[in-house]
């Protein structure tokens, strides 16, 4: 399938996005010398203001508030390219600003993510409506550098910027019988004209058990390639849990519900049969329409390449203790 590119992308915001993956490689190179001791370096931090310099009008750097600063790096094992800017954000699933993937570059100008509030209830001793100032206060932010699958088997390599959402969630002080926490996205139909259609059940829902919730891999995130979340890809705070479809990072979290008992998610309620809770990347069970053998890399255009698609997104070593009393071809 052919990608088509964002439209009105002008040549000097591409050559501003290569400047900026040049400077990337320059980090690797210098963190794999040692030239770079700590991942709070001076030196880090003079190369995060320069590309943050660089950066076109289109794309918004964080607020003058220092957080940027406190970025920290972690690659894990990727050893692919990331998937170039105009990919990541051009190439989209957000229902609510339509269902093809370039509707939500084109339409998601009319989400408003300032001023933004999240509210947090159910099984925690500390619940409440919270502002997101608030709720990021105190965390240092962090760029992790993830796969992204999609059911629909195309994927991305992303320099996500956020902080685990453990470190959140546990100010909450979650009760013991908190086995599940459920996620939801705005419902705004003046600012989501994607709402009014009856393709998913809104708000868009998602859940995780708590120890998926809780796992260190698993990121609250506010940004991408060292900007701002550009409002397509879920501003102002989205979940990336890289070890499953992407249909579970749910975009523009306005809400977050401690359970008993397992929530409901939007996609297992359009269809059961074919959106498990799990939700696990897994190549050895397909989705009815769609193999989940192999996976096209965006990016590369006509000539992008299939690579094998791996158990848990590649991310076994990490995650696959918290499934070993699961049988995953039943528990998709
Ligand atoms: N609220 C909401 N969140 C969502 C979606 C959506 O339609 N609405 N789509 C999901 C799907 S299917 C995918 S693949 C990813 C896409 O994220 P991206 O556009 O940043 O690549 O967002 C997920 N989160
Ligand atoms: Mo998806």
């Amino acid at each position: 399938m052919l990608i088509k590119r964002q439209r009105g992308i002008k040549t000097s915001e591409i050559t501003a996005e290569s400047t900026f993956r040049k400077r990337r490689m320059l980090l690797k190179t210098a963190l794999a010398m040692g030239l770079i001791q700590s991942a709070n370096s001076s030196a880090q931090d003079n190369l995060i203001s320069l590309e943050a310099k660089d950066s076109d009008t289109r794309k918004k750097p964080f607020p003058e508030n220092g957080q940027i600063n406190n970025l920290k790096i972690w690659r894990g094992d990727i050893d692919l390219e990331s998937t170039p800017f105009e990919d990541v954000t051009g190439y989209n699933n957000y229902y609510e600003f339509g269902t093809g993937k370039t509707d939500p570059a084109r339409y998601a100008h009319t989400l408003e993510p300032h001023p933004w509030n999240v509210t947090v209830e159910g099984e925690a001793n500390k619940t409440g409506t919270y502002a997101l100032e608030d709720i990021l206060k105190g965390h240092v932010l962090e760029e992790r550098v993830y796969r992204f699958r999609c059911v629909e088997a195309w994927s991305m390599v992303v320099p996500w910027i956020g902080f685990p959402l453990a470190d959140l969630l546990r100010k909450f002080e979650p009760t013991s019988r908190a086995n599940y926490v459920q996620f939801f996205t705005l419902n705004e139909p003046e600012q989501m004209p994607g709402v009014r259609y009856p393709v998913l059940r809104w708000p868009y829902r998602e859940g995780l058990t708590i120890a998926e919730a809780m796992h260190p891999l698993t990121l609250l995130t506010v940004g991408l390639y060292g900007q701002v979340l550009p409002n397509q890809n879920g501003a102002p705070l989205r979940l990336i849990v890289p070890w499953k479809y992407g249909f579970k990072s749910i975009k523009s979290i306005v809400r977050i519900r401690f359970m008993q008992d397992q929530p409901q998610t939007s996609w297992n309620m359009a269809n059961a049969r074919e959106y498990g809770f799990y939700s696990n990347v897994n190549p050895g069970k397909d989705h009815p329409r769609w193999s989940q053998a192999t996976e096209r890399v965006l990016g590369g255009g006509l000539f992008s390449a299939r690579i094998p698609t791996r158990l848990f997104n590649g991310y076994a070593e990490e995650v696959a203790s918290l499934y070993t009393s699961l049988d995953l071809n039943t528990n998709y």
